[in-house]
């Protein structure tokens, strides 16, 4: 009898923590993930990456990089307002990260100002 009350106590424990770790989960569900591209030596992985309207880009430099490199806007659609801010001011080798929300649609070609002709990447939003 003892026994069973155990058993019946620790399914009730695995029955709440799998509840917890669903009730967890939901907010990150709701809201989509930053899509992640990697700027590594000489080239940014994908090249090429189709959004919807709103959602968001994070470059993240890569841990085996020897070289430093930037993220910048070199054209984007018309009428883009803040242009700017599609732009990192950081030139790093390792240890960075940018993240850019993308709300106007259209064609975004970027590339890295040190290394213009090898790193270059197209994002698409789309309406
Ligand atoms: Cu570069």
């Amino acid at each position: 009898m003892r026994a069973l009350k155990l058993v019946a106590i620790a399914v009730v424990a695995l029955a709440l923590s799998g509840a917890a770790a669903t009730a967890a989960d939901a907010p990150s569900k709701s809201k989509s993930k930053p899509k992640e591209v990697s700027v590594a030596d000489f080239y940014f992985g994908p090249e090429k990456l189709t959004l919807k309207k709103g959602q968001a880009v994070n470059w993240v430099w890569a841990e085996t990089n020897t070289y430093p490199h930037d993220v910048h806007l070199k054209s984007g659609p018309k009428g883009l307002k803040g242009k700017a801010t599609y732009s990192t001011k950081t030139t790093a080798v390792t240890d960075a990260e940018f993240e850019k929300t993308f709300t106007t649609p259209g064609t975004y070609k970027f590339i890295c100002t040190i290394h213009p002709t090898q790193m270059h990447m197209t994002i698409v939003v789309k309406k």
